[in-house]
Formats: structure tokens, sequence, C-alpha cells
């Protein structure tokens, strides 16, 4: 097996600058003629022969400056096309393929959703389509004719700007021509052919250009559309306002897929979307699903400056853009809601998701050194621990600073395929700083621990913080170095005022740079024993441990000027009572009651004021938090117990005030999905919760009637989800209910799998079982899968890691149907796994034997075949 390395990286010893491709599309056999302008690359070797990439493609012909060649000439296979003695000097190379997009279930190349025909070609996809320099440091201009059936498809999309459009008369198709004047890797390249409806509307960019933007979805569900096309506009406006970036195209499509294994593609001029990203409506989706869209289409959109103007030298660099574009439209986010509550859903995430993947076998650093198979490198290492050192470099150097550094990466790298270096050169050259340090967030992997410890001296007056770091040993780096680890700090005089205290290593901006194994810094002028704010606004992806008592936690949560750091002390003190009882360390009655009288204080006070920074401190930390916050010989039982009765108790203790939360924060008329609207709902959802939890008889009326007479999908989702956790014939009946009403809304019917998957009883993998034979299950497509068997394994601690390991066998299983038909899938779910080494000992055996079925068996995907061996090393 093929193990690709950073440093064997050479530049391609061929260039194309143009790509002419004729598409003539057809259900089973559709024809590809490309032209390809070719030439020697003068920065690589000569004599060398002309290898093109290829996978599952069927030649039919080829010509070298339009003479045939002859057999001998050159050497194919479905996987490559070898030309042993090219030109020295520029040709053109025209090639003839024919590939069957029915038959493509991996839905990478050209595919068919929904009988339409569409395209994702990140990251090696393109070859499946004709043969290739498939590699993203090979930039061309590409015209694409795209032919096909009117009946079929009558919307005909392509890369860039319209050119020309048709009826070929007497057979009934017709072509359009697409003209993409931005040299672009093959990538990014795109068509769309289908029956699709429009939604669209004209933009002035800020230099006065005028484009159409547009939302193409499946005929009939255009009015489910312009939220997403209202969030396009936003996102334009925003990169103009806050990066002076401006859209350079005359047209900018998005095409909604049902079928599609991520989010969304970023291809020039032409995104695709997974529909589940663009389709919304009050009655069908959730105030989490209308903050997605607006992120991902704002995230798609920014890759236009992030990611395609300036792109990707190879795949080893893929956070440039990726880490870069989600740091763009998180800030997006935060400007368009509240920022310290999209700062703590980032956090959740970075901590469920990246934190769990860095203390797992999977561990890999930002900027990966070596792969078997690129597609199992979409991660959230790259992603979110990407976009994390984006932002520690800006809380480093400063916001001017960081915008002129931005202007200067762009200048300099507009049109060419760069590195991480040339990225961190733009701005060392701005601000004069050496970044070589700071450069090793993205080679070193692992979640760095912190640990402060404070020292108050009263005769003195002086208070000093004691700071070490230290890296845990992750697969193939078993020493670390010392990181550059910005923290972002303040002190608090224990009744909660702000402490004016000086010290002269914290910066004007409240940021100490910790770059040491071990380094202490000292403030004056301190009249009483202050409480730390460390790591304000979660400065850095690091795991804190401060030893704060309670009380001091409380002071914090009350007072804390930073809204993170407020939070952060909730969590820390539910987290401290949730690992103490799950790992059978008795909690005093003293410390429950305290701990509930912490949060009633805090409801009391504070939760109308911010209605969904409330619901967030409400919401404890989940099942899989507590399990990695334990980190070894983990019992999910005894965690969902633990967390369940918590849960009771606080319900218990603030039972009345969340009561009069439910009442008063009753629904609006009419559903806007605008943030504070959906704060108060998520903390009346929040409240109806905890009162089920403390009382399971009335949250189950509660929760029955408002699935009932909900107006929305937010608030009928939240209560049928309290409806899960509390078995009896009123669920049961909710379930039926659902699905009587959405029976013919495939998006719905996820969230309707999704939660019965995530029941934590012990019928659930007969129950998931039996939802795989529901008519709108299908193995085929990725959401149905996800929403089932993702949710299963994601969501369901307790029944995944079921002690009998059934929940394991079960998961084994189905990754090895998923593979045949489509292994970036199988790949996903595989990395449910990624905790098995956490659990106790009869688990653990369980989940290895379930790990080594699926790698024993013969002709595994290199997807699959990747993630379970290094998940078993
Ligand atoms: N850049 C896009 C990545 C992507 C992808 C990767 C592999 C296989 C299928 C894929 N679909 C989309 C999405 C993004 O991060 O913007
Ligand atoms: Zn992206």
């Amino acid at each position: 097996d093929h193990i690709v390395r950073l440093e064997d990286y050479l530049p391609s010893d061929f260039l194309i600058d143009r790509v002419e491709l004729d598409v003539r599309l057809h259900p089973t056999a559709t024809k590809v003629t490309a032209t390809l302008s070719m030439r020697p690359n003068p920065a690589g070797r000569s004599d060398v022969p002309l290898i093109l990439d290829g996978d599952e493609v069927n030649l039919k012909g080829i010509a070298l400056d339009e003479r045939a060649l002859e057999a001998g000439e050159f050497e194919a296979s479905p996987q490559s096309l070898t030309i042993s003695q090219p030109p020295q000097h520029p040709f053109k190379l025209t090639i003839e393929t024919e590939i069957n997009p029915t038959a493509n279930t991996k839905l990478m190349g050209l595919y068919r959703s929904s009988g339409n025909y569409c395209t994702q070609c990140e990251a090696e996809g393109f070859r499946r389509i004709t043969y290739f320099l498939d590699r993203p440091d090979v930039l061309a201009v590409y015209t694409t004719r795209i032919e096909a059936d009117r009946e079929e498809a009558p919307v005909l999309l392509g890369n860039g700007n319209p050119v020309e459009s048709g009826i070929i008369e007497g057979t009934g198709r017709h072509y359009a021509v697409w003209h993409d004047p931005f040299p672009k890797p093959s990538y990014l390249f795109a068509l769309v052919g289908g029956r699709l409806g429009k939604i669209a509307k004209p933009f002035t960019t800020m230099n006065g250009r005028e484009v159409e933007i547009a939302v193409y979805v499946e005929p009939g569900k255009e009015d489910r559309a312009g939220y997403a096309l209202d969030a396009l506009e936003r996102s334009m406006i925003w990169d103009e306002r806050v990066f002076g970036r401006e859209y350079d195209l005359d047209v900018f499509n998005i095409v909604a897929v049902s079928d599609f294994n991520m989010g969304a593609m970023e291809n020039k001029g032409l995104n695709i979307f997974n529909d589940k990203y663009v389709l919304a409506s009050p009655e069908t989706a959730t105030d989490t699903d209308y903050a997605n869209i607006e992120a991902i289409i704002a995230h798609e959109y920014f890759h236009n400056w992030s990611g395609n103007r300036v792109t990707c030298r190879d795949w080893f660099q893929l956070c440039l853009k990726e880490g870069l574009t989600v740091f763009r439209d998180q800030e997006f986010s935060s400007d368009e809601r509240s920022r310290p509550v999209h700062r703590i859903a980032e956090v959740k995430t970075l901590r469920s998701r990246q934190f769990l993947e860095d203390a797992s076998p999977l561990s890999h650093p930002v900027r990966p050194n070596q792969y078997r198979e690129i597609n199992n490198f979409y991660t959230a290492t790259v992603y979110e621990k990407g976009a994390e050192i984006v932002r520690m470099l800006k809380t480093i150097i400063g916001d001017a600073d960081f915008r002129r550094g931005m202007d200067l990466y762009y200048d300099r790298c507009d049109g060419t395929a760069a590195t991480v270096e040339d990225f961190l050169k733009a701005f060392a050259d701005v601000t004069g700083l050496d970044l070589s340090h700071f450069a090793r967030w993205y080679a070193q992997s692992g979640t760095p621990r912190v640990e402060v410890r404070g020292h108050y001296d009263g005769t003195t007056q002086t208070y000093r913080l004691d700071f070490k770091q230290q890296t845990p040993p992750t697969p193939g780096q078993p020493t670390k170095e010392p990181m550059v680890i910005p923290v972002v700090l303040g002190l608090v005089t224990q009744d909660g005022q702000r402490m004016e205290a000086k010290c002269e290593r914290v910066n004007s901006r409240g940021v100490f740079l910790l770059d040491k194994t071990e380094d202490s810094i000292t403030f004056t002028g301190v009249s009483s024993r202050p409480v730390p704010s460390v790591f304000r606004d979660f400065s850095a992806p690091v795991k804190v441990s401060l030893d704060l008592t309670n009380e001091e936690l409380i002071v914090l949560l009350r007072h804390d000027a930073d809204a993170f750091n407020r939070w952060q002390a909730a969590q820390t003190l539910a987290m401290r009572t949730l690992a103490a009882r799950s790992t059978g360390v008795p909690v005093s009655e003293d410390a429950m009651a305290s701990l509930s009288s912490a949060f009633k204080g805090f409801l009391e006070e504070a939760a109308l004021r911010d209605p969904a920074f409330a619901a967030l401190v409400l919401s404890l930390p989940s099942d899989a938090d507590i399990a990695q916050e334990i980190g070894q010989d983990v019992d999910p039982d005894a965690i969902h117990h633990a967390r369940k009765e918590l849960r009771g108790h606080l319900g218990k203790n603030c039972f009345e005030k969340l009561a009069d939360f439910y009442h008063s924060l009753a629904p609006a008329k009419t559903y806007s999905p605008d943030a504070a609207s959906a704060g108060r709902r998520s903390l009346r959802n929040a409240a109806l919760d905890l009162l089920a939890a403390a009382d399971p008889q009335a949250g189950e009326k509660l929760a029955s009637k408002q699935f009932e007479t909900a107006t929305n999908m937010t608030d009928r989702l939240a209560a049928l989800s309290v409806l899960m956790t509390i078995p009896g014939s009123l669920r049961e009946s909710a379930i039926a209910s659902f699905e009587e009403r959405y029976r013919d809304e495939p998006l719905v019917l996820d969230k309707w799998f999704s939660l019965q998957a995530a029941i934590p009883e012990d019928t659930t993998v007969e129950r998931v079982q039996r939802l795989m034979e529901h008519p709108a299950f299908s193995m085929n497509n990725p959401n149905r899968v996800r929403s089932l068997i993702g949710s299963f394994a994601m969501l369901n601690q307790v029944q995944f890691n079921r002690k009998d390991g059934a929940g394991y066998a079960f998961l084994a299983s189905i990754v090895l149907r998923a593979d045949e038909l489509n292994p970036q899938l199988a790949s996903r779910l595989l990395t449910a796994f990624s905790s098995w080494k956490m659990m106790e000992s009869t688990r653990r055996n369980h989940a290895r034997i379930a790990l080594q079925s699926i790698a024993q068996k013969p002709s595994l995907s290199r997807d699959v075949g990747d993630i379970v061996n290094r998940s078993l090393e």
C-alpha cells in the first residue's frame, strides 16, 4: 500500500495551461473528450514519461497534436495513462473516455443524484472523469461544453461564466458552453445537468461589478432556498467589508443535491451542496439547521479567495485553505450572531471532535506529513484545530497586523498553489516576528496540557502564576517540544470585581505568551487574593488544569468579564461532580447542594439577559465529554447514570425557575431564525429537558403538548427528543405521528432516524436494524446512513459501547457493507471507534475483535483499510 510523504514533494514534470472539455451526458455511457494544452515544466525533470492519473475510466481514443497514437506509444489502464516519450515542447493531448455515472456509488467524479448529473472532484475525483495530472499544483484555464438530453437535463451548469448555449436540432439534445478565466486545479472542476428549480438575485460588488447569484434546488423546493440565498448575499458583503475580498465572475451558482459525501464543495463559481445545508423552512428545519446553512454557505463562498484564488500546492497543505476558511466562517457567524455564544459552540465542537481525535490512535498534525488515503484527512484536526491556529496568530499579532498579513498573503499568492510557509511568511513580514516556533502548531500533534497554579503573597501584594505545559505522545511522535501558547488572562477579586494589577509579561491586549515548558509571571499591586481567569475566550486549543476551588469557580460563573470563562466555570463545576460520580468517588451532599445553588443563582440573576448563553450553561457536558475527561477504563453506563442523576438533581433544585422560564418564554406567533429568537427557544427547550429529568411524568406531559402544538421544527423536535428519554406509549405514538407527518420529507426523516438511534436503551440495536428496512432508508444515501448509523455510533455512548460488544459488532458489519458502495462514507463511520482504547477492558476487547474482523476482510477499500489499521496500531 503506497504512502505519500510530504518530504517527497516534487513539482509536476508537465504543466497543463488549458483544458477544453466536451462532456456528452448519458446515464450509463457519458463520453468525455478532453483536449489538454500541455508543456514540459521548466521546474520539473526532463526526459521522463508523462503519467496521467485515472480511476475507473475507460479509454476510447487518444491523439497527440491531432495524430491518433498507436499501440506501443502509450499504455492505459483504468488507473493511469502513460506516454513514454512525450514531446519536449508544447503539445496538445486529446483523450476520449467513457464513464458510467449511474453506477458511480462512491459519489466521487461524475455521478447521479435523484436523476440529476453532478460532480465531486476534491480531492481526487477528476481522474474518475478523464485522465489528468490530478494534483492541486497544476492550474489550468477550463472551457467546458456540456451536452445532454433536453428532457432529462434542461439545466446545464459549469464553472466560470456562461458563454453559449443552443439546441442540437433533430436530436432532442442541447448544449451549453462555460468558460472559467481563472486558472484552477482539477479538484475545483464541476458540472451539473438536470431538472432544477432556481431562485436568483442581482448582486453589485464593492467595485460595481454586476453579478447574478442563484440557488438551484429540486423543482418545487424553491421556497426553501431563500435563507441560503440570503446567507450568500450576506457572506459576499461581509468578505468585502472585513477582508476586502470581492467576487470575480459574472455568476455565482449553488446547486443542492441529495446524495453528497460531505457538507458542500467550493467549485469555482459553481458550489455544490448537500441539500441538508441549503433547504430550510420553519416547518422542516431547526434553528441549528439554519445556523449550519448560514455557516456552510459562507464557508464555501469564502473559499473563492482562501482556496480557489490561492490554492494548495499539495494535499499536505489542506489546512491552508480549510483551517483558514473555517476561521473565516466562524468570524462571519460571530459577527452575524452573538460572538460569545458562537465561540462557546465552536469550542464545544472542537473539544468533542478534535480533542477526541487527538487523544485517539488517529491523532495527526494539522499538516500531516504522510498519508495513505487523502480522503481520511478531512478531519476535525485539519479543519477545526487549523482554524484555532489562525485565531491564535491573530491573538498574538493583533487585529490590524492580522489584516495586513492577510492582504499580503492574498497579494503575493493570488493565482498560485501555496504552502503553510507562504502563509506564515506574510505575517512574519508584516510584523517582523520570527514565527518559526509558532509553526510547530502545524507539525506537532496532540493536545497540549497546561497546568496553572496561583500563589498570592499578601505581604508583597504580589500574585504569581506558574505555568507548565506538556503535550502527550501521539502516533509517530513519542516526545514533544514546547509550543507557543497565547494565554489571554485577567484577575478578578473574590467579590467579582475586575482587578487592575500590573504584569509586564502581559501585553496591553491581556496576552501572555507561554513558549517554554515552564514559566511564571508575577502581578504587582494586588491588594487581596485574586481569582485568575485564564485562557479567556479559549485563547489556545489546550487542556487546562487550574486549582480553583468550587467557590472561586462560582465567582467566575457569576462575575467574570469574559463570557467564555463564565460558561467554562459552570462546565468545570459540573464536570468535577460528573467525573467523580462516574468513577465511584463520593460527592458530598454539601458539594451537590452548592452546585445546584450556583446554577439556581445563575438562573435567577442572568438567564433572561442572554437566553442563548443561559441554555449553554444549562447543557451539561455530554456522555462523550465525560468519557474524555476520565480518559481511561471508561464505563459508559456509569457515566450515563451519573449525568442523568445530576440532570435530575439540578432540575429538582431549580424546578420553579425552570418552569417559570418554560411558561414565560412561550413561542412567538411567527417563526424567525434570528439568533435572539433561537436563543429564547433554546433556553425554553433546555428548561423542558431539565424539568423532564426532574419529574418524568410532568415532563412527558409538557413535552407531548409541545410536540403536538409546535409551530416550528425546533420546538417539535426538542419535544420529541425529551420524549425519547421517557420510555412508554406516549413516546411510541409520537414517533409514529412524526413519521406519518413527514413521510415525504427525507431531511426531516433523517432527524427521526437520528433521535431513535440515540435512545439509550438495550433494544436500540434492534430498533436501528428494523429502521434499516424502512422505505425511506437507503445504504446509498450518505445523509440517511449518517442519520441512522452515524447517530447510533457517535451519539449513543451507552448502546454503541455495550458491554456485550453488540454495538461494535453491528457497526463493523455496516462498515463492511458500506465499504462496497461508498468507501468514504464507510471510513467516516469507522472513526466512531476512535475512543475504543479508553474503554474498560471488557469493552476494549470487544472493540478490538470488531476492528480485527474488519481488518481481516480481503479487498477493503484504501479508505477503510487505512482507518482500521491506524485504529489498531
Ligand atoms: N473542500 C470541500 C471538501 C469536500 C470533500 C472532500 C472529500 C470528499 C468529498 C468532499 N466534498 C467536499 C468542502 C469544504 O471543506 O469546504
Ligand atoms: Zn472548506
